[in-house]
């Protein structure tokens, strides 16, 4: 089926946190795609610049004046072209002529209208028959860090991975039994908690590190016990929001403590062995590669995993590779702009036996195309929260991606764990 591109169409919408964001249409000669920019709140400082000055409204000036002349009339079906004549028009190494949120949305939006006019479903075309493995649900309790104001717990994300599940419906319906008995723990505890929840839909508590891992694994085993199904216990430390370069320390307002690296690591290690943590993420700040690298020697069956370490790049990746720094990367494919560049890095992830993680960002929307892109690209764990609307899309669009599948849906491997 030809898949000419003959109209691009960039406009403002909102994403769940309200803030202004870009959303792209593409029309091909047989088919249509639309995607939508989510947004970080605790960005990684090697991720491409959102939108170009001026903001949204300059990123869709941008579109009409100079990038859609050079997409209309492409085949949306060599994804690669397009992505490479993304990078043509901006110029610029991190996008920041157009925006890497304008070529996200642009990548996106055409791979999904390129499936749509051969009739295939996106994660097909991308990821073709071989693509049937459904990844697990990491997801998101208790928020803290920057993602919550006031007396909350310093660490980022309280998470669940319900790595025992047969289906990712069971998965996703753990996950959201993990949360409630949390969120009921929650009122037990305080009386004054009153249910209020962060972006991601996590419970915004007011309780500190340990409180919220001691609540998190009750809930684990109360409701593993009830399903005979096991969950495993992971973080987002998000440390680059706790360091403080000028003190070289790890600065833990709620508790009231600063660590320095080594201390920072005897830290994570001792959370790793008290609650068996099965995930770890950026346990350090973006630029303390030796440090994971300790992290990973010591430990053997929990993923180290980096998000503000790699930022999806294959530039930071292939030097995490060389210090075997982690383990696990976060795939957050508007840290790179582009499919085409993502795709690079999960390659390259999958080559060094690094577990690629597709991720949500804080600020997101009801967009579901991560979930195609974890099981077209193999990734075995998907972050992408528990409950709150711009999470549920993802999750619903994996329940039936797996109903799609039927006897060939199977869950991914990680039998590391
Ligand atoms: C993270 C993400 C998503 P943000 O740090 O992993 O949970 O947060 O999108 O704010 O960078
Ligand atoms: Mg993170």
């Amino acid at each position: 089926m030809s898949a000419v591109i003959e109209d691009l169409i960039a406009r403002k919408v909102f994403n769940s946190r309200g803030e202004e964001t870009i959303e792209v249409d593409i029309v091909t000669t047989s088919g249509f795609g639309r995607a939508s920019a989510p947004a970080g709140k605790s960005r990684g400082k090697s991720e491409v610049v959102y939108y170009p000055q001026g903001g949204v409204d300059q990123a869709v000036k941008k579109v009409e004046e100079v990038v859609s002349p050079e997409i209309v009339g492409l085949n949306a079906n060599f994804q690669e072209e397009i992505d490479s004549t993304l990078h043509e028009v901006d110029g610029s190494k991190d996008f920041r002529v157009i925006g890497g949120n304008t070529a996200f949305a642009i990548s996106v939006a055409n791979a999904e209208a390129a499936a749509n006019s051969c009739g295939s479903l996106l994660f097909q075309h991308l990821g073709g028959t071989i693509a049937h493995e459904l990844p697990y649900p990491l997801g998101n309790t208790i928020s803290g860090g920057q993602h919550t104001r006031g007396r909350s717990p310093d660490i980022q994300e309280f998470l669940v991975l319900p790595h025992g599940a047969e289906s990712f419906l069971e998965a996703a319906a753990t996950n959201i039994k993990v949360h409630r008995t949390v969120g009921d723990a929650l009122g037990k505890k305080d009386k004054l908690f009153n249910e209020g929840k962060s972006d991601e839909g996590a419970w915004a508590a007011n309780v500190d590190n340990s409180q919220a891992l001691d609540i998190l694994a009750g809930a684990c085993e109360e409701v593993s016990s009830e399903s005979g199904l096991e969950c495993g216990l992971g973080i987002d430390v998000a440390a680059s929001s706790l360091w403080d370069s000028k003190q070289r320390k790890y600065v833990y307002e709620r508790e009231n403590v600063k660590r320095d690296p080594a201390e920072q690591l005897d830290f994570i290690l001792d959370l790793v062995r008290k609650y068996n943590l099965v995930y770890v993420e950026d346990a350090f700040h973006e630029e303390d590669f030796k440090s994971f690298e300790e992290l990973t020697k010591k430990v053997k069956t929990c993923l180290i995993c980096g998000d503000d370490l790699f930022t999806s790049n294959d530039e930071r990746l292939s030097r995490g590779v060389k210090m075997q720094a982690a383990n696990a990367i976060i795939i957050k494919v508007n840290q790179v702009g582009t499919l085409t560049d993502a795709l690079e890095t999960v390659e390259m992830a999958r080559k060094n036996k690094y577990v690629p993680v597709m991720a949500h960002r804080s600020g997101d929307s009801c967009d579901w195309h991560i979930a195609h892109l974890a099981v077209a690209f193999k990734c075995p764990v998907i972050k992408t929260g528990i409950v709150e609307g711009a999470r549920i899309a993802k999750i619903n669009e994996l329940i039936r991606i797996e109903e799609f599948l039927g006897d060939r849906a199977k869950m991914a491997d990680l039998k590391m764990l």
